[in-house]
């Protein structure tokens, strides 16, 4: 080419993506996304081949830390003394806009310490983090050249949390993603919602005259740009998608797996698409045919409440946690710290205790798979193929009082099975009920204890 044409091309390419803004197809329908998977289309890049690619660290993982934080945090949803209940306070108080900026104007958590955070998260065995990078209320937690309601414009502060957490994150080996609110925004004139009443009709009360597609295109996708080309999260943990089209669905994953095709995104992109299924609060009865991930709260509320004291218990949390790996799913376990960047002491606590109980017992959990034998009144099993043998995991939550277990449903011959917690090796034996294992009188371990057994074979 010489260099007239060269100038117009480049001219015409100028125009070309400024008029298409944030263009992720290609006029055949690819998706350029770089080296990795060259121009690909996106049926390919949601194939069982690229998804497993994508996935193989999450699924492995089974462990996370879900964070909470944003401008409700800081005097504990409380405003102007009024309780606002949860994260939703902004929604809860019917607080105007004008007003609810005020608190960006004060929020100044001089004790924030990524390192810490990322610390508390690795010392809990946790595997990966998601926190809020923006949520209902609108606000940016990092740094948003697209809009100035974000935390380096509005706060004293002038830090970029999200930014800080990915650095950590990558020194503690923990995988790092990002919550982002899709179809709440409290602070975009545009955001409507299902029925109007999630929306915010305080300071915008036309919602018939509200248009989502502007919201989409003006604060969506340049604040998903910015966050995959400023963080390169693993994850783009979505929130709520409301109203969302299938289109914009289709493109918001167009766009993601454009920047970035290892991205793992969830199913709250909206319209069934994205990568995994989420539970809320609740741990399915059985497995899910995809892949799932259970997120709860370690307290009452997601967000820091400053009367939220009602902490789940070690035991609860260790047994949630087992009996989602035995449903094949993750565990996403969410904290809110203060307005002082501070995560409370007792989900601390528990988190170490946590964290103590996987140290010991962690292989029952990372990389296994879902129980081949449903699962017991007294616990629940998870289960590890190599090299053509299968370890059998049983977490046992009640100790048996008559001294023994009795798994029915195996045939396979066992060669080895012993007490994680002690290293001592079990008598088994096989009757008519199934395969029996003789135990100690006490259980060697508070929370739960793991019994391992290798047998020959596979089992289904
Ligand atoms: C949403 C948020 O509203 C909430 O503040 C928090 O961030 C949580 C993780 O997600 O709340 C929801 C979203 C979906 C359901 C329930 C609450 N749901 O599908 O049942």
């Amino acid at each position: 080419m010489n260099q007239q044409l060269k100038t117009i091309a480049f001219i015409l390419c100028v125009i070309f993506l400024h008029l298409e803004g944030y263009a992720q197809v290609n006029a055949d329908g690819t998706i350029d996304t770089g080296d990795k998977y060259e121009n690909a289309k996106l049926e390919y890049l949601e194939s069982p081949e690229v998804v497993e690619e994508r996935f193989g660290w999450w699924s492995d993982a089974r462990f996370g830390m879900f964070i909470h934080w944003g401008l409700y945090a800081q005097d504990g949803c409380f405003w102007k003394g009024q309780d606002g209940r949860s994260e939703h306070m902004m929604r809860n108080l019917q607080i105007p806009i004008a007003e609810y900026e005020k608190i960006a104007t004060e929020f100044n958590p001089e004790k924030f310490n990524a390192d810490e955070w990322a610390e508390i998260a690795k010392n809990a065995g946790m595997k990966y983090l998601v926190i809020t990078s923006k949520h209902h209320d609108g606000f940016a937690m990092f740094n948003s050249p697209s809009h100035d309601y974000n935390i380096l414009k509005q706060t004293p502060w002038k830090r970029d949390p999200i930014k800080e957490l990915n650095e950590a994150c990558k020194k503690q080996g923990i995988k790092f993603g990002v919550y982002y609110s899709l179809g709440r925004d409290w602070h975009h004139p545009q955001c409507n919602s299902v029925d109007g009443w999630r929306s915010n009709v305080w300071d915008f009360p036309e919602e018939e005259k509200k248009d989502y597609s502007i919201y989409f295109s003006e604060k969506v996708k340049p604040q998903i740009t910015e966050l995959i080309t400023q963080y390169k999260p693993a994850i783009i943990w979505f929130d709520t998608p409301e109203l969302i089209t299938k289109e914009q669905s289709t493109e918001l994953l167009g766009l993601i797996r454009k920047l970035d095709p290892d991205c793992i995104v969830n199913q709250r992109v909206g319209n069934k698409l994205g990568d995994y299924a989420v539970r809320e609060q609740k741990i399915p009865k059985g497995g899910e045919p995809q892949p799932w991930e259970t997120c709860m709260t370690i307290s009452k509320i997601w967000g820091y409440h400053k009367e939220d004291h009602v902490w789940k218990s070690a035991d609860s949390l260790v047994h949630s946690l087992v009996d989602i790996t035995s449903k094949g799913g993750n565990l996403l376990l969410n904290v809110g710290p203060t307005g002082e960047g501070v995560i409370r002491q007792p989900s601390v606590e528990l988190l170490k205790e946590m964290g103590e109980w996987l140290q010991v017992n962690g292989e029952a959990v990372y990389g296994t798979t879902s129980s081949p034998v449903g699962k017991f009144d007294w616990g629940r099993c998870t289960k590890r193929v190599e090299n053509g043998n299968t370890t059998l995991y049983f977490s046992v939550f009640n100790w048996p009082a008559n001294g023994k277990l009795v798994i029915p449903g195996i045939t396979n011959d066992v060669i080895k099975s012993s007490l994680i917690a002690t290293d001592k090796s079990l008598e088994t034996f096989y009757s008519e009920d199934g395969l029996t294992i003789e135990l100690p009188k006490a259980a060697p371990d508070k929370l739960a204890s793991v019994i391992k057994i290798e047998i020959t074979g596979t089992i289904n």
